[in-house]
């Protein structure tokens, strides 16, 4: 039987963040979040089995150290699972500039997953599958699912997983604002870390995402997007906030950062319903109904940033080929 197969996956934007972990050695995250899967940036990753070794090619180049020891770790994970003692070769490519905080290790490690498995003859349920991914990187979880999802913090491994959220017919779209596609400077899992061991705001975020977690269930249930933009908005603001008060200090924001969430702001004052949400990098994503696509993205486009994109939900993973 064929040992390789490949696998596609889109990558994700939290509307309720994740950011921070109850436990590390099993990623489990301290609080639940909720994310919208794009269509515009995704990963494909060919995976086969059978080499002496491990080896990992990103965009045409291989890479090592620390990112490879880290796809070498979760490549263990699905050799426990299917009893597999050889090694990977691992082909990916990304559309989605990689450690710029537009989600490429969610998107990454959610095609790893599904490559990897299904290379190894492994056939996980798409629960199973959002387990796996989550070991690799935690919003991983989140994009083996298309469209809105949820994932539940958990208590153990086997219950802290993500599933579809049903849309009631949202319309949603996103603009992505590219302020700097350059690498970041701090990962987002240890800038995580830091603001959960420095932080004195960590907690009150902590606190304060559970409620939003659960305001934002209900307003997704009711199809109210006002109520889900500024959930989304303030759920992002308070995130940020609690890095700030990290020692030292973490700001991934930039000048043009700021100029897109002013434009924002006067958009909505001039009757286009828009919210912002930025992650662990200067970008913003701007959460908005597919008709507003057009007008948002020429209004942020104006400001003279480096790139815009718009977006459409996107699919959840799927393995596209698996002969050799
Ligand atoms: C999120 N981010 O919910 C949050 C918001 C960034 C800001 O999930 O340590 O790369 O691999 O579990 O998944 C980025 O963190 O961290 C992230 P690990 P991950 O999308």
């Amino acid at each position: 039987m064929s040992a390789r197969a490949t696998a596609v996956a889109h990558s994700n934007i939290a509307l309720i963040k994740y950011w921070g972990k109850a436990d590390t050695r099993l990623a489990l995250p301290a609080t639940s979040s909720v994310s919208l899967t794009l269509d515009a940036y995704l990963t494909e990753t060919t995976v086969e089995w059978g080499a002496d070794q491990d080896s990992i090619t990103l965009d045409g180049g291989r890479i090592g150290g620390v990112a490879a020891d880290r796809v070498r770790r979760f490549l263990d994970l699905v050799r426990d699972l299917s009893g597999r003692r050889d090694g990977a070769t691992v082909v990916s490519r990304n559309t989605v500039p990689t450690a710029a905080g537009l989600a490429s290790s969610a998107s990454g490690f959610a095609a790893l997953a599904a490559a990897s498995t299904a290379a190894a003859g492994l056939e996980p349920t798409p629960r199973e599958l959002s387990i796996l991914a989550r070991k690799g990187s935690g919003s991983a979880s989140r994009s083996v699912f298309g469209g809105l999802a949820v994932w539940y913090a958990g208590t153990d491994d086997a219950s802290s997983y993500a599933e579809p959220l049903p849309d009631p017919g949202l319309d949603l779209a996103m603009v992505v604002a590219v302020v700097n596609a350059g690498t970041k400077e701090i990962s987002s899992r240890d800038a995580m870390l830091l603001t959960a061991e420095t932080s004195p705001y960590y907690r009150a975020w902590v606190d304060a995402s559970r409620g939003d977690f659960d305001d934002m269930l209900a307003a997704v249930a009711a199809g109210d997007f006002t109520a889900i933009g500024e959930l989304a908005e303030s759920n992002a603001m308070r995130m940020h906030a609690s890095m700030l008060g990290a020692t030292p200090p973490i700001s991934y924001w930039e000048p043009d950062s700021v100029r897109c969430l002013r434009r924002v702001r006067e958009l909505r004052s001039a009757g286009v319903e828009c919210y912002a949400t930025m992650d662990a990098g200067p970008n913003v994503k701007i959460l908005c109904r597919r008709p507003d696509l057009d007008v948002i993205r020429d209004a942020v486009g104006s400001l003279g940033v480096a790139g815009v994109t718009t977006s459409l939900p996107g699919p959840g993973v799927r393995v596209t080929r698996d002969a050799s």
